[in-house]
């Protein structure tokens, strides 16, 4: 019987009666872990990166990417968002390969965490960054996974003056033509213009533009200020105006922003805004609600 006991079982439990000398069925399922044990992506990204104090780390819905800012410097004293601390490098990994990208000295991210979306509809999800530089204020720069690196695809330049920065609204084929938009806030804080354009690679040209709305309030790290609905299959996004007491609503159609509604509401910055009016067929595309308490 002795002789017949080990082909009966695994090396695993072999190795467990040599070590434990009795064997249960819990006993067995201890011994055979799953496959992908050892630290995960998650705890790689906490415990290998210096993270920013805010730990906010964007995870793919199919959890095959995730992005994190990492390398903290104060050499941009903004604080936009409270601190000054921003983000000097940035991490993402796809399908358990990392990519790392180090900014140069005249470049911060001033942001909370990357954003995740499918720019170019190749089935790989992009990295949208609001990236600063010190002396010219922020810009967005579009990164793509290429060549096993981390490649700049699209970019909106920076505003043009230090100290001045600008918020995402949204990104989506806001005119259904099969080019995805670009939307955003520029300089919220002070007579923020709403501009949009189309994402190709390379420089982004502004199609349209709309003042006096905003999307940020100056400290707050809430940045989801901001709602795509789909209403009468049409696309519509809602941001609230400059001096808050409204929302208002927009489509994108003939290359042009439209005003399609207002809604008389004041708006608190510090809470996201689809928790603050019943919005009716929201669109949730990967986790761009960028909010931290
Ligand atoms: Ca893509
Ligand atoms: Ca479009």
């Amino acid at each position: 019987m002795k002789e017949i006991i080990p082909r009966l079982l695994n090396v695993s439990i072999v190795f467990y009666l040599l070590m434990m000398g009795s064997c249960s069925k819990e006993d067995v399922q201890i011994l055979n872990p799953p496959p992908n044990s050892g630290p995960t992506i998650l705890e790689q990204l906490r415990d290998n990166y210096n993270q920013l104090p805010e730990q906010a780390i964007s995870i793919s819905r199919d959890q095959r990417v995730y992005a994190q800012y990492t390398g903290p410097t104060e050499r941009y004293n903004h604080r936009v968002m409270g601190d000054g601390v921003e983000g000097g490098a940035l991490v993402v990994v796809v399908d358990s390969i990392f990519y790392e990208l180090t900014l140069t000295d005249n470049y911060v991210f001033e942001d909370i965490r990357p954003r995740l979306f499918d720019v170019d509809q190749d089935g790989n999800l992009e990295i949208i960054t609001i990236r600063t530089e010190v002396t010219q204020g922020a810009g967005i720069v579009i990164y793509k996974v290429r060549n096993n690196q981390l490649e700049e695809f699209a970019f909106v330049p920076e505003i043009g003056q230090s100290s001045r920065w600008l918020n995402i609204v949204t990104m989506n084929d806001l005119d259904d033509d099969g080019i995805i938009e670009l939307v955003w806030v520029q300089t919220p804080h002070i007579g923020g213009i709403l501009k949009i354009a189309k994402i190709e690679p390379g420089e982004l040209t502004v199609i349209d533009e709309l003042s006096q709305y905003s999307n940020h309030g100056y400290g707050d790290r809430n940045l989801c200020l901001s709602v795509l609905t789909k209403e009468n299959e049409e696309k519509v996004f809602y941001v609230p105006v400059q001096n808050r007491d409204k929302i208002a609503g927009f489509k994108y159609r003939n290359n042009a922003l439209e005003i399609v509604s207002e809604i008389n509401q004041t708006v608190d910055f510090s809470k996201v805004l689809s928790e603050q009016y019943d919005f009716s067929n929201v669109i949730t595309t990967e986790d761009n609600c960028i909010f931290v308490e």
